[in-house]
């Protein structure tokens, strides 16, 4: 049966208020948690990841939980870990001593961002290609795809790790021409990995089909996601503005963009 209830953490944040926004249409009784208040929801529950006791009790009675909690830029190594590792790994947890059945996960780009960005004409990036993180941030969602793997092996707790390019109402980057998501999309494709039967531990790029995508769709296709957008519309403006990604530019050298040159956050 398809989860009704649905605990989605990291409410407040840029992704968590658009998906609160549009995955109710589906049907889905959302019931949120953040660290910080969710602003108009005074319901929300308002903890950290490793609040051990609070997180036992957001999840129990849920029938899945889209998991958006955490540190979602790149950011010091001991705040990563707390965050994204410890965090994620507590969520894990909770769901699997309440028996919740499926986790769908925010993954990220950068766990391929210092994948060299393909040329126009080059093969999409597979889902099998080597994981080659940009950051410590990168590395730590390359930690929940193998928490999830482990988890569905070892506990029969299904994920859905989407890679997800960047979800926001608009591409902003020539970049994003590439990489984006429209929040329609995303709503779409979290639908799509709530509801395809059978997915283990299923790894998909997430993305709408973009007219320069850079990465295969096909595993995302398969559980049943058709995304309706494109930002080919954007181009001429933001390629106007911007210019075109520039071969001998090394923060457009690769998928990951400025995260695979900017410097790294000190404490390192
Ligand atoms: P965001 O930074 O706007 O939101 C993250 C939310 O998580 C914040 O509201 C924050 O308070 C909460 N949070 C952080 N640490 C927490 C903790 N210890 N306990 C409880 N809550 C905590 O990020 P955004 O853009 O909404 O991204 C959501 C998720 O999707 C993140 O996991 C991010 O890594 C991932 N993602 C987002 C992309 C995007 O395009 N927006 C692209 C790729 C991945
Ligand atoms: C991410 O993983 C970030 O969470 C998001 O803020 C964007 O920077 C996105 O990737 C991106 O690559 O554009």
């Amino acid at each position: 049966t398809a989860p009704r209830t649905v605990l989605l953490t990291g409410a407040a944040g840029g992704l968590g208020t658009l998906m609160r926004g549009l995955l109710p249409a589906y049907g889905y009784d959302l019931r949120l948690f953040d660290l910080v208040p969710v602003e108009g929801a005074p319901e929300a529950i308002t903890a950290d990841l490793n609040d051990r006791e609070a997180l036992r009790e957001a999840v129990r009675g849920v029938d899945a939980v889209v998991h958006l909690a955490g540190i979602s830029l790149e950011s010091t190594f001991d705040k990563i870990l707390r965050a994204n590792v410890q965090g994620t790994h507590h969520l894990y947890e909770a769901a699997r001593e309440e028996g919740v059945r499926r986790i769908v996960a925010a993954s990220s780009n950068h766990v391929i961002g210092h994948t060299p960005r393909p040329a126009p004409g080059d093969p999409p990036i597979a889902l099998d290609a080597p994981r080659r993180p940009d950051t410590f941030y990168g590395l730590s969602k390359c930690f929940g795809e193998d928490l999830a793997q482990l988890y569905w092996d070892r506990h029969g707790l299904e994920t859905v790790s989407v890679r997800i390019g960047s979800c926001f109402p608009e591409p902003t980057s020539v970049r994003m021409l590439s990489v984006w998501m429209s929040p329609g999309d995303g709503a779409r494709l979290f639908h799509a990995a709530l509801t395809a039967e059978d997915v283990g531990h299923t790894v998909v790029y997430g993305s709408s089909a973009n007219t320069r995508l850079w990465w295969d769709l096909a595993p995302a296709r398969a559980l049943g996601y058709r995304p309706l957008d494109d930002s080919e519309p954007y181009a001429a403006k933001l390629i106007a503005e911007q210019g075109e990604l520039a071969p001998d530019n090394p923060a457009h050298a690769r998928v990951g963009g400025h995260f695979a040159t900017d410097p790294p956050i000190w404490p390192h």
